[in-house]
């Protein structure tokens, strides 16, 4: 990790080490299947960049989180030539910091990358679910000739474990075919935008152990205009972190990622609010069970 070059910028003084640091904040600029406007391979750099922006203190949680658990940044960014290949990298990348205890914070780039950190998980604890917040299902086999296309992901993922998909708004008929035929779980943003009756429903189907895979296009787009494939009819930041804090108070959250950030120019609002989803869910993690 380098100083002050870190997750809020910390003096070396200030951070805890490798050792003794609960989470770790993984880069993974990879971009290589999206399908429309190009930019989430920025995203990694531009969040800890803004996140040296951000009060230590989270109000909510009355804690100083990051003095406190110690966020560790890998300064290895992964960013391999084609998907498969990077999926692997994460997979090895995610492997290790998972032997060594460590709550990860994986930064995207875009979907395709969830793969190889569920993969690491899986190894670990073998009855993990995956609870995906995201606009689009994700559910084509196959996308533009890649079975490992950001557009597929909750396909390989599937293959892999269960998975609960919240805020979906966007899929196409044979996706549409498929969630009907094996009855998944999915809350529908139609269905849960205005109310919260679904969130026990929802953490109801997952596992234990789980995995939150986080497409920030799950948020409406007039608070989240800066993604690659904005959805309108998306749900607001309130609802998202009550959901989350309900979510860490429930279940053992053993990581998340956080995709398709595409930072726009002007528009930094977007990136102070995916740097704080990134420390609110580090908090949940370690303060929001009483
Ligand atoms: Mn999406």
């Amino acid at each position: 990790m380098k100083f002050p070059d870190n997750f809020m910028g910390l003096e070396e003084e200030q951070a805890k080490s490798y050792k003794d640091s609960k989470a770790v904040i993984m880069q993974v600029p990879f971009e290589g299947t999206v399908s429309y406007e190009k930019g989430t391979s920025k995203a990694p750099k531009v969040i800890i960049e803004t996140s040296k922006q951000l009060e230590i203190y989270d109000e909510e949680l009355g804690r100083e989180t990051i003095l406190e658990v110690g966020i560790w940044t890998d300064d290895k960014e992964i960013k391999e030539k084609t998907a498969d290949k990077n999926v692997e990298a994460v997979y090895a990348a995610s492997k290790k910091h998972v032997s060594e205890n460590k709550f990860l914070a994986i930064l995207g780039g875009e979907h395709s990358i969830t793969t190889g950190a569920i993969k690491a998980y899986k190894e670990k604890y073998s009855k993990l679910s995956v609870l995906q917040l995201d606009a689009h299902a994700d559910l084509r086999d196959e996308y533009t000739g890649t079975i490992y296309s950001h557009a597929a992901v909750m396909s390989r993922i599937r293959e892999l474990c269960p998975a609960v998909q919240v805020g979906i708004r966007d899929f196409s008929r044979p996706e549409a075919e498929k969630i009907k035929k094996f009855n998944y779980p999915i809350f529908m943003a139609k269905d849960i935008y205005d109310n919260d009756k679904w969130f026990d429903k929802a953490i109801g189907k997952l596992s234990d152990d789980v995995f939150i895979t986080f497409d920030i296009d799950v948020f409406d787009q007039s608070i989240m205009p800066a993604t690659g494939t904005p959805v309108t009819g998306g749900l607001d930041w309130y609802m998202v972190i009550k959901f989350l804090r309900r979510v860490f108070e429930k279940k053992n959250v053993v990581g998340f990622d956080l995709v398709e950030l595409a930072p726009m120019k002007n528009m930094h609002g977007c990136d102070y609010l995916a740097a704080k989803l990134v420390y609110k869910m580090i908090g949940y993690k370690f303060f929001a069970k009483k």
